[in-house]
């Protein structure tokens, strides 16, 4: 799974990035789409560390990708078109702090004008893409179903309607996932706040901006990029100190990561042992025979049963064996629907 990080130039698209992934962003040249694993933090796995002190903890990771700022115009083409093709969203970053060192693109400049103009510049962005695509008449090799999709969405386009608001068949889809289109992501809205901001969890225009990424079904996390660079460098009591005294229970980042998961519709089992706790990634309610391939693909292919355990229930007994002696290992067979947090140990013959 995929994010692009996309909005206007200089909102602190490339520091949230860093700060995602630990990677410094400037690798490539002007345009390029640099990209890399976040983990995805997580506190079951700490408690879960805590208990059985394995040699080697794996959390969960989602990719980024830090693009640059998109202008207006047909312009999405190269290495961003391609990157954006694998996008499976975005996080739209919005600045909202007043540095006054740091210039804004233009006028006028708070975070509701700038969501509002971004969003605006997507549907405009997607639409160029559209005509200009459409306007190859002669293209021979595309299908019936993208013909479709385009004109479809052209219309949607021109109504200035973001291509999420269409009314998609299942064929459409993968034609409309293929093109590099922005409006037909799902969204998340990072908003990038300054220290005092997020004492005061005040800002120019704050409800207008909540309530219109409602209305787009957007979900907003508000995080301050200069503060997150203090919290990743703190040991984890100071963090959670230090985030006390803002009102927060979890840094920007983790909040971040756990609103990317759930716009993905995603969630994590565990493997646990001496020699590794671990998180795995899945769609919410894979099978569990599926969900066994992900560790490898002789334990889809060989899948016996899975014997299963909710973390909420393995933390109130606190040990496996306990949980085995009191017959509280679930045995569940191959359709069985994983859930998030279901410590897993799959039983397979290959
Ligand atoms: N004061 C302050 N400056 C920030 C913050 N986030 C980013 N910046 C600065 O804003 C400038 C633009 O940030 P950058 O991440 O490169 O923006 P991008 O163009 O969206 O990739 C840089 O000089 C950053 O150091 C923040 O939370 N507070
Ligand atoms: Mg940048």
């Amino acid at each position: 799974m995929k994010i692009g990080i996309i909005g206007p130039a200089m909102s602190g698209k490339s520091t949230l990035f860093q700060l995602l992934t630990g990677m410094a962003p400037s690798s490539g040249g002007k345009g390029s789409v640099p990209q890399a694993a976040a983990r995805v933090p997580d506190s079951r796995i700490d408690a879960l560390v805590d208990i059985f002190k394995p040699k080697k903890t794996t959390f969960a990771a989602i990719e980024f990708a830090d693009f640059p700022a998109l202008g207006r115009g047909c312009e999405v083409s190269g290495e961003t078109a391609g990157r954006l093709k694998t996008c499976d969203a975005l996080a739209m970053v919005i600045r909202a702090h007043r540095d006054p060192s740091v210039p804004w693109p233009a006028e006028p400049v708070n975070p509701f004008a700038s969501f509002e103009s971004f969003l605006h510049e997507m549907v405009l962005n997607d639409l160029c893409q559209v005509e200009a695509l459409l306007s190859k008449n002669k293209d021979k090799k595309r299908t019936a179903d993208e013909q479709r999709v385009l004109e479809a969405a052209q219309k949607l386009l021109e109504e200035t309607k973001p291509l999420s608001t269409g009314q998609w068949s299942a064929e459409d889809l993968p034609a409309l996932k293929n093109y590099a289109f922005l409006s037909s992501r799902p969204v998340l809205v990072a908003v990038n706040l300054d220290e005092e901001q997020m004492l005061t969890r005040d800002y120019e225009k704050r409800d207008e901006l909540l309530s219109s990424c409602q209305e787009a079904g957007y979900p907003v996390v508000e995080f301050c990029g200069s503060l997150e660079n203090e919290i990743s460098s703190m040991e984890k009591e100071e963090q959670t100190e230090f985030l006390s005294e803002y009102g927060l229970s979890e840094s920007g980042i983790s909040r971040l990561a756990a609103a990317a998961y759930s716009l993905l519709h995603l969630c994590s089992f565990f493997t646990v042992g001496e020699d590794e706790v671990r998180a795995w990634t899945i769609s919410k309610d894979t099978p569990a025979r599926r969900a066994a391939g992900k560790i490898h693909s002789d334990i889809e292919r060989g899948f016996i049963r899975a014997e299963v355990i909710g973390y909420d229930e393995f933390m109130a007994l606190g040990s496996l064996k306990v949980a085995r002696d009191q017959g509280k290992l679930r045995l569940e067979g191959k359709e069985y629907p994983v859930r998030d947090g279901d410590i897993i140990n799959f039983r397979f013959n290959v």
